[in-house]
């Protein structure tokens, strides 16, 4: 065997398995990064803050279903380990590097040194340390099986050494890849064929059922089957926001977004079921509204890759383990269409509740009020998002407006958004659209959740990573307004606004001034034709546009 350096080795390996940026802060794995500049084609982003790599890892990965990979010295450790917060939530593959301890020197009071290994237990399937460059070529192995296996999620190497120095020694060693690893999903398990039967036949014998896809149903691009067992079947389809773009919103089966941040026609929809069906879902919090809807109780069925996620939260009347496309793809091989019919009154139910959420919002998503109302944006992005874009939300109003407002409307549209992280969405974007340079990537923000990362204006504009961005600017992050009205008893002092308005920033201004495109969209006529500026450019497009401060977002019903 030859005998190379771990940083040859690493540039290698991440090479083979056909990672195309690594984002991070300097300075860690120092040999590495000249190593990949000597051996491959692989961009080192460096980024303006731990956090954003990590979140432009996510970004990177949740688009392309390769995991993305970011990495930070010791110092910068945590904050790395903060952004991986929303990927385990979101069950995105992101591989994370560090620099660690050096065992001659640890507990002296080495210089920015703490034990950073226990940070990041709670947000990986695997935490590890490298103290040997001979362990390089299986701890890779191991880091990559382990993000894309099963239900995908962040993975932690630890190097030896504060910037991972052990990256200079050398060792016999070869870089062998496993190519099965390099994307989700590596496995499709089949399910077993009795289950899956069991569920489909209590589908079909359902006056009312309904199907609620999650995000392991995006994961396993179960999308065309899904759709097809749908209609196959007659069964309206709800999804969660992480399986948003496994059905576009403009097919008639479905429903939209159930749960908290959602559609009032998917929550109705569901709640009047007489079978659930869940899809790769965690029938967590955010998807089921806390467990109203559906109620705790309802007749259930569900199919997981994940043994412990069948049942967590609604008993079931049949449990399928195994791929969910693959299982999808048996049950629709085996359906009886017959029964379809027999589920035509509940589809135009369902229907009927649609329209009626349309024509209820019809008026605000025409409004022509200045400022302008997010609900007129949704509606704007609707009919103007290319049919091949990447679309990428911010959490908090960003996700209700657009997990219930905007629509998808070709199969190939992808949606991804923040799990629960304020500030995740303009570095995401910049990480999904190095995962596909060719696809527009629009971002949708509030400007509390631009703030964050507002530096990375300019990493896009130093590698030319055009996304174009949404900002609804309302100089505040007035999703707080309610809670604060409540707590201050129904009406808040003037002082209560320092908690949660800013000063009244142009980011069109400042955009150029990092030498970005900038656009101040005041009018609501003048934003489709923005739009179409911004998709034509040629550098990254902040569009900043004036929103209302009293716009709220409807609450779950
Ligand atoms: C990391 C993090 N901190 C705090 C929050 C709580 N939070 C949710 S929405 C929000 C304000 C959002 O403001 P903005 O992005 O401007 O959107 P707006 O509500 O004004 O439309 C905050 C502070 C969060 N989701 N994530």
């Amino acid at each position: 065997m030859p005998k190379m350096t771990g940083a040859q080795l690493l540039a290698d390996m991440l090479q083979g398995y056909g990672v195309s940026h690594v984002f991070m802060v300097p300075a860690v794995l120092r040999r590495t990064f000249v190593e990949m500049e000597r051996r491959t084609s692989i961009k080192r982003i460096h980024t303006h803050g731990e956090k954003s790599a990590a979140y432009m890892a996510d970004g990177y990965a949740r688009v392309s279903g390769r995991p993305g990979v970011c990495m930070a010295q010791v110092i910068g450790a945590l904050n790395l380990a903060a952004g991986l917060r929303d990927a385990y939530l979101a069950h995105s593959p992101v591989i994370a590097f560090t620099g660690g301890r050096e065992p001659q020197t640890k507990f002296r009071k080495v210089y920015q040194e703490v034990d950073d290994v226990p940070a990041f237990e709670p947000v990986t399937k695997f935490n590890a340390t490298v103290d040997a460059v001979e362990r390089f070529p299986d701890m890779v192995r191991q880091a990559f099986r382990v993000a894309v296996s099963g239900s995908p999620g962040p993975v932690h190497l630890q190097f030896r050494g504060n910037e991972g120095q052990v990256d200079a020694e050398e060792a016999e060693m070869e870089p062998l890849c496993e190519p099965l690893f390099a994307c989700i999903p590596p496995f499709r398990p089949e399910p077993d064929f009795a289950a899956a039967l069991a569920a489909l036949r209590l589908i079909e014998q359902a006056e009312r059922p309904v199907i609620v896809a999650g995000g392991g149903a995006r994961a396993s691009r179960a999308g065309r089957d899904l759709v097809a067992l749908a209609e196959a079947l007659a069964v309206p389809v709800a999804t969660s926001l992480n399986g948003k773009d496994v059905i576009p919103g403009n097919h008639p089966l479905s429903v939209g977004v159930v749960g908290t941040y959602s559609r009032e026609s998917a929550n109705r929809v569901v709640a009047q079921a007489d079978l659930v069906c869940f899809v790769g879902s965690e029938t967590g919090g955010m998807t089921t509204n806390f467990w109203k809807v559906p109620k705790i109780g309802v007749a259930a069925v569900q199919i997981d890759i994940d043994p412990e996620a069948l049942g967590r939260n609604y008993s079931l009347k049949a449990a399928v383990l195994g791929d969910a496309a693959k299982a999808l793809a048996y049950m629709r091989q085996h359906t009886n269409a017959g029964t379809a019919d027999s589920r035509k009154p509940w589809v135009e139910t369902a229907r009927t509740i649609c329209s009626e959420y349309q024509a209820r919002y019809a008026p605000a998503f025409a409004s022509d009020a200045v400022p302008i109302r997010p609900e007129r944006l949704c509606s704007e992005l609707t009919r103007h998002v290319p049919e091949n874009a990447i679309v990428v939300v911010d959490t908090g109003h960003a996700g209700m407006w657009m997990g219930g407002m905007f629509e998808l409307t070709s199969p190939r549209q992808n949606y991804i958004r923040s799990a629960g992280h304020l500030g995740w969405a303009f570095p995401a974007g910049i990480g999904a659209k190095c995962a596909a340079p060719e696809r527009p990537v629009v971002v949708f923000t509030g400007d509390a959740g631009f703030w964050y990362h507002i530096g990375e204006i300019e990493t896009a504009v130093r590698w030319g990573i055009n996304t174009v961005t949404i900002v609804n600017n309302n100089s505040s992050g007035n999703q707080s307004k309610r809670g604060f009205d409540r707590v201050y008893g129904g009406k808040q002092t003037q002082q209560a606004l320092e908690m949660w308005t800013f000063t009244k920033v142009n980011f069109a201004k400042v955009a150029q001034d990092m030498g970005a495109i900038g656009i101040r969209v005041e009018q609501p006529g003048e934003f489709a034709g923005a739009l179409q500026q911004a998709l034509a450019a040629d550098r990254p497009v902040i569009l900043d546009v004036v929103t209302d401060i009293e716009a709220l977002a409807p609450l779950a019903v």
